[in-house]
């Protein structure tokens, strides 16, 4: 269908979806839809992965990756790896708002953030977020993102499942013998989401896409996703339509899915075409990626494509009563 204003937001994030569309239907421009929508992720701490007390890193503590854009000014704001405040997209949009930075990362972030008024400083952990760490850590001879590397004593009895993901068909299970195993990344799975991406189209037609996530489960302290990196993570412009991304984001950010989608869009294809495209641009250099991304045109016509698990995606328009949830097949 095509019709706006919509809402479409990565995974079955209903109340997330909600929150924006509520906003969206009551006049609030694109932007603030987003904020609002993204940040109720947030506080509802969407499969333990967005906001407070989510995802931990290698050292048991969470930290916030978000970013908004408004796609009539091409005006972005982001934070990165930021710790002690919990409330990314509002951060994200204060940077936006009131500096004429696009991206602050760590402690800075933090401290412009409560400059501004957000609450803070804050411990970002809860008793999920810690257990989750302590297990993993009891049982370190599991994947993380250290690559062909085995630190030394560090090799405990491999539990699968018992933290970081895995996927079926997994060959990391096998051995746990000091010096033998290979360690590879983690990857994001059917529960391990990690990120709300969400795509506004307002009453006026104008658009804005936000995304907020605690990034990879068990990442090297420092790292930063594709979740702050515009067109990564997320992109819009007025003039094509917009698109949101989630998965591995270590390798989606060295293809700029979203820009690409919103530029394949420009030059005439639709967005389901756009969608797989983006895709299959990872997938022929890395064909193991896992990821996805959902695109929507100006006009409010949308789609989504994956690789290496289902996606799922919700959208609300007016011919909607609530809250639809699609499903992508790789
Ligand atoms: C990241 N993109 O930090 C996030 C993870 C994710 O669905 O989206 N998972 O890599």
């Amino acid at each position: 269908s095509e019709k706006f204003p919509i809402v479409v937001s990565t995974w079955p994030f209903i109340e997330a979806v909600r929150a924006a569309w509520r906003a969206v239907d009551n006049g609030s421009s694109a932007v603030e839809a987003v904020v609002e929508g993204c940040s109720a992720c947030e506080e509802l701490r969407c499969d333990g992965t967005v906001g407070p007390g989510g995802s931990p890193n290698e050292n048991g503590e969470t930290m916030i990756d978000a970013l908004v854009m408004d796609g009539v000014t091409m005006e972005v704001g982001a934070v990165a790896a930021m710790r002690f405040v919990k409330d990314g997209i509002r951060a994200a949009n204060l940077v936006m708002k009131y500096s004429q930075h696009t991206l602050l990362a760590g402690e800075g972030a933090s401290a412009f953030a409560i400059s501004m008024g957000l609450p803070g400083p804050m411990n970002l952990s809860s008793p999920e977020s810690v257990k989750k760490w302590s297990d993993w850590k009891e049982n370190r001879c599991q994947p993380n993102f250290r690559k062909n590397v085995v630190p030394e004593n560090d090799c405990g009895p491999y539990k699968p499942n018992n933290g970081a993901m895995t996927v079926s068909g997994d060959k990391r299970t096998e051995s746990c013998e000091m010096g033998k195993i290979e360690y590879r990344p983690p990857l994001v799975g059917p529960h391990n989401h990690d990120t709300i991406s969400m795509a506004v189209i307002d009453k006026m037609g104008h658009i804005a896409v936000g995304t907020s996530t605690n990034g990879a489960t068990f990442k090297i302290p420092g790292r930063v996703g594709d979740g702050p990196i515009v067109g990564s993570s997320a992109y819009a412009d007025d003039e094509v339509g917009g698109c949101g991304a989630t998965g591995d984001g270590d390798t989606m950010m060295r293809f700029l899915p979203c820009y690409q989608v919103v530029e394949s869009m420009r030059q005439g294809m639709k967005p389901e075409e756009a969608a797989k495209d983006a895709i299959s641009r990872i997938t022929r250099k890395f064909p193991d990626f896992v990821g996805a991304v959902v695109a929507v045109d100006k006009k409010g016509s949308h789609a989504g494509a994956c690789h290496g698990w289902t996606f799922q995606y919700s959208v609300q328009n007016p011919d909607m009563d609530d809250v639809q949830v699609f499903t992508v097949l790789p």
